[in-house]
């Protein structure tokens, strides 16, 4: 099975690695197609931030950062995700033509949004979550977080079935970062092959998240202390993760840096199917 690589289109002036980079519709969709033409099989596009700490923006803006991009790169031929907690965003980018709503509170944020995904034929991603980014940190409390993420996805699930959306229209992601600190998040991630287990698809998002960094800089205390680790060390390991993901099952990994996760996805490919490959000593 590909994993496949969903690109990030961040059209925000602060999202928290790549905040005001693209947030000029015509940056945003330029860079949108590099990632395309760089092996990204699904781009991402989000007018809202969901960073630790991150304010939420109103609908309008959110729209009006949005549509154009998806617009625009929907034209060109590409399958686009809308990353977005509101319904009528949602259902705006659907009718641009995005194919996928990525909803990181998997349907809490917004208790109209699974109703407004029921009425399209788009598939919807539904994010483990536990409240809003400006405080997520304060809800990072479980008994066991692999047995109570794989409940919470569960009933996120149920409830877009209560809704009428068909089970082989969702896609579930484990949310990692959301509400999460560093040591949960590897614990999920550890735990990958069981929420696969509940037979959706399943998204990983690990992009240049701060539990990464935490692991490159020795500060796994999850205070997020990491502003010394680059870019460039963060986008290694989340191609090292991406990977992992992918071994486990993962149907598409969310990433900034396509390129390296495709490499590293390639590499990976190369190294399972070694066993299939002859010998030319040995053939001869
Ligand atoms: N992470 C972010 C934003 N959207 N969507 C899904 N489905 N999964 C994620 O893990 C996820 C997401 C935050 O990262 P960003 O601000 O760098 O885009």
């Amino acid at each position: 099975m590909t994993t496949l690589i969903m690109g990030i289109v961040n059209v925000t002036p602060d999202s928290f690695s790549d905040g005001g980079r693209y947030v000029d519709p015509d940056t945003a969709i330029a860079h949108g197609l590099w990632l395309r033409s760089e092996g990204a099989h699904l781009l991402d596009v989000g007018g809202e931030s969901t960073r630790p700490g991150a304010e939420r923006v109103a609908p309008r803006v959110e729209q009006e950062r949005v549509l154009p991009v998806v617009r625009a790169l929907v034209d060109a031929g590409a399958a686009v995700s809308i990353d977005t907690m509101n319904a009528s965003t949602a259902l705006a980018a659907v009718e641009a033509g995005a194919r996928i709503v990525n909803d990181v509170s998997g349907g809490l944020a917004d208790p109209e949004l699974l109703a407004a995904v029921a009425t399209t034929n788009a598939d919807l991603i539904l994010g483990h979550w536990r409240g809003p980014s400006a405080d997520m940190y304060a809800r990072a409390e479980y008994d066991d977080v692999v047995h109570d993420v794989l409940r919470e996805l569960g009933e996120r699930v149920d409830a877009a079935a209560v809704a009428g959306i068909p089970p082989g229209r969702l896609i579930v992601d484990p949310g990692i970062g959301f509400g999460k600190k560093g040591a949960q998040n590897w614990g999920v991630l550890r735990a990958l092959p069981r929420i696969v287990g509940l037979g959706h698809r399943v998204l990983v998002g690990t992009s240049r998240k701060r539990f990464l960094a935490e692991a490159l800089s020795g500060d796994g205390d999850g205070d997020g202390d990491d502003d010394t680790v680059t870019e460039s060390r963060r986008d290694l390991a989340t191609a090292v993760t991406s990977v992992l993901a992918a071994q486990a099952g993962a149907w598409a990994v969310r990433v900034h840096d396509v390129v390296g996760t495709r490499d590293a996805l390639r590499v990976s490919t190369g190294w399972e199917e070694g066993t299939r490959w002859t010998s030319p000593t040995r053939s001869r």
